[in-house]
């Protein structure tokens, strides 16, 4: 079947086929993905003028969410105390909208669970998923996390509804709901993440830049303890969602069926020419064709990467592979850094359209 005339094949997908998918020519100004990491003595200062404020009564919020107190580590509760598939059914309910994007906030969740997870340093130990830290500046405010307040509003009135889950759990959940709900595959799913303080912010600078070659995306996910094959896999998640200008400053989806996960990105960069596209806008391809899909440089690199490219060719041929390695390693990064003493057994999480048969 041609990628351009791909039948939708999810409840959210279908809501997609109302946008002909317009390519944005927007000219905003360049925001940066990911900026170098601060030097010691900015977050020493940051930290201090914290307590200051703590002290002084001053109120220290998490940007956009709740009231959470950035002191205080919540550990998760027991999974007897949650109802885990009604709150991935809460998620499931506000992923369509007519008004958002391209019909779905199921791109913007993956978005946040994996940028939640991908702070993880095999090194240290530190980051990862365990600790929601985002809900925090200063790690709400690094670049790479632009537009991601979107994704933690949405979960908010479901975190006061289901009020004994954690932030951290309730964010993978909900990237696990996504992907399953858009048409990918189930993903074992455990409970049991705490919520950390503001200490345990990552500083920034550990999540990729879209500009950069295959070095750079060896350098970022080795730290998290990815081979080159889970480099490709994880990769493949570009099927969804876009680029938002006023977000990272790169424009246009990467796909013609952005609500569904599928394989098509990896038959996409093999099967079409791409060429820099020209604006003033970061460094960007698009296709030859219909000018109106993107890729990123770091993209294009699975393509002409020695060690990238037989792994994009194998997940180009076969979707079911694809979704085989992506579950795995999708849970893999959401695991990152979580103590195994803290997890619950694999909680199973149901697609909607599974529940009523
Ligand atoms: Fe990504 N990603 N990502 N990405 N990503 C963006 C959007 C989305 C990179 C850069 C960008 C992964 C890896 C990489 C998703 C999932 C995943 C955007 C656009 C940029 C830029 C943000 C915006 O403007 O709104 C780079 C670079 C890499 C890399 O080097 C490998 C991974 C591993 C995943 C994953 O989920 C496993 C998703 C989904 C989106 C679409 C978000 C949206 O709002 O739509």
């Amino acid at each position: 079947m041609s990628l351009f005339s791909r039948t939708l094949r999810s409840p959210v997908a279908r809501t997609a086929t109302r946008t002909a998918l317009p390519a944005f020519r927007q000219q905003a100004a360049r925001r940066g993905y990911a900026t170098e990491a601060p030097k010691a003595g900015n977050n020493s200062l940051l930290y201090g003028l914290i307590a200051a404020g703590l002290v002084g009564g001053g109120a220290y919020y998490a940007l956009n969410q709740g009231p959470t107190d950035p002191t205080k580590v919540k550990d998760a509760a027991s999974t007897s105390q949650v109802d885990y598939q009604a709150v991935y059914n809460a998620v499931a309910d506000v992923l369509d909208s007519e008004d958002y994007d391209d019909g779905s906030y199921g791109p913007v969740l993956v978005r946040l669970a994996w940028h939640a997870s991908g702070t993880y340093d095999k090194n240290t130990g530190n980051g990862g998923s365990n600790g929601a830290t985002m809900r925090f500046a200063p790690e709400a405010n690094h670049g790479a996390n632009a537009g991601l307040d979107k994704a933690r509003n949405l979960l908010e009135p479901i975190k006061q509804k289901f009020p004994q889950i954690t932030y951290s759990d309730l964010w993978t959940l909900a990237g696990v709901c996504a992907i399953q709900e858009m048409g990918g595959p189930i993903v074992p799913w455990r409970a049991g993440r705490k919520d950390g303080n503001v200490e345990n912010c990552t500083p920034d600078g550990r999540l990729p830049d879209g500009d950069k070659g295959g070095d750079h995306l060896r350098h970022i996910f080795y730290r998290q303890g990815f081979n080159d094959q889970e480099i490709v896999a994880l990769s493949g998640a570009h099927a969804l969602g876009r680029c938002h200008t006023d977000r990272s400053g790169f424009d246009g989806p990467w796909t013609f069926s952005p609500t569904t996960l599928t394989n098509d990105y990896f038959k996409l960069l093999l099967d079409e020419k791409w060429q820099r596209r020209n604006w003033k806008g970061p460094p960007q391809l698009e296709d030859k064709k219909t000018k109106s899909l993107m890729m990123l440089l770091t993209d294009y690199a699975l393509v002409t990467d020695k060690g990238f490219r037989p792994y994009t060719e194998t997940y180009a041929k076969d979707e079911s592979k694809f979704f085989e390695d992506f579950s795995a390693v999708f849970k893999k990064l959401l695991e990152n850094g979580v103590p195994v003493a803290q997890f619950s057994e694999v909680v199973p999480l149901k697609k909607v359209e599974d529940q009523t048969k």
